[in-house]
């Protein structure tokens, strides 16, 4: 549990070589990724939040911390990862048009990804065109958008209104999410699902799937 602590705290200062140590010293120590990422990485991110809301850190902090966590994350996504002999789904993601804040969709692409889905990240500021393109190249069962930033929330909905003029809308189920998003929203722009955090992300993204194979089969695309 100290390193735990430690590394909270390595990530709250920004120190980007202490927290990757640290993270593999809790590998080894047994805790679990999942275990890591909610009771260090996640409550690190948050201090980090109050911190920029109250003005005792600027942008440099944040973008510090930042890069601690990605670093963090990165030693720990080999141990998150399973192999699995059939994959759960496919899936497009990426952070909408506008918006650079990729940590927690990152976080929860990893919880995807451990739980069998296949990815394909499309990074951050991704333009309604490019998330059409990738659609139609990839057909995936899923699209995942991601946005913290309020003000390019509509970027969403552009994505889905693209969608909607190519004609993929129902060709693909889409989980929105990130800290400004609800229920609410994700209903008002026609989405199929809203994720609240990584766990119900993936809770979602299976029901989501579960629900298209079926979809499928029904009208007899599939055996
Ligand atoms: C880190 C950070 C940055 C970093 C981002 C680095 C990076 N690579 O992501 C940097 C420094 C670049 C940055 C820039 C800016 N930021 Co900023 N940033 C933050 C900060 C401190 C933490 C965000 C974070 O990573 N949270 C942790 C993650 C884990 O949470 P999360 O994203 O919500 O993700 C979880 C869930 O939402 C969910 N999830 C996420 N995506 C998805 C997708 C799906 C499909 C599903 C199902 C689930 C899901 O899973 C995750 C894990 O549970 C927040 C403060 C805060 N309290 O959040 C401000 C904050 C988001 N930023 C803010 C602002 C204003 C900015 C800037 C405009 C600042 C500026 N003046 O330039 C720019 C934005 C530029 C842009 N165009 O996007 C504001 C936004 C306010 C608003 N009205 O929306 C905040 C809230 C700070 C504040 N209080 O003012 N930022």
């Amino acid at each position: 549990m100290r390193s735990i602590r430690q590394l909270e705290c390595a990530i709250v200062k920004g120190d980007v070589n202490r927290a990757t140590a640290l993270t593999g010293k809790c590998l080894r120590e047994g805790l679990h990724p999942a275990h890591i990422i909610e009771q260090g990485i996640l409550r690190a991110m948050e201090i980090v939040g109050e911190r920029w809301k109250t003005y005792e850190y600027f942008l440099p902090n944040v973008l510090v911390s930042a890069m601690a966590t990605k670093l963090s994350l990165g030693t720990l996504q080999p141990a998150l990862m399973r192999v699995r002999s059939r994959s759960a789904g496919k899936a497009v993601a990426g952070t909408v048009k506008g918006d650079v804040h990729d940590i927690g969709k990152n976080i929860f692409l990893m919880f995807l990804e451990a739980n069998g889905f296949e990815i394909i990240d499309l990074g951050i500021d991704v333009t309604p065109e490019s998330f059409v393109k990738a659609v139609r190249k990839e057909r995936p069962d899923l699209l995942l958008l991601s946005c913290l930033y309020t003000v390019t929330m509509h970027s969403m909905e552009d994505t889905i209104i693209a969608l909607k003029k190519a004609g993929l809308k129902g060709r693909v189920k889409i989980l929105v999410g990130g800290a400004p998003i609800t229920k609410g929203f994700a209903d008002s722009i026609g989405a199929d699902e809203f994720g609240m955090d990584a766990l119900d992300g993936v809770k979602k993204a299976k029901e989501l799937t579960t629900e298209r194979t079926a979809g499928r089969k029904k009208s007899g695309l599939e055996p």
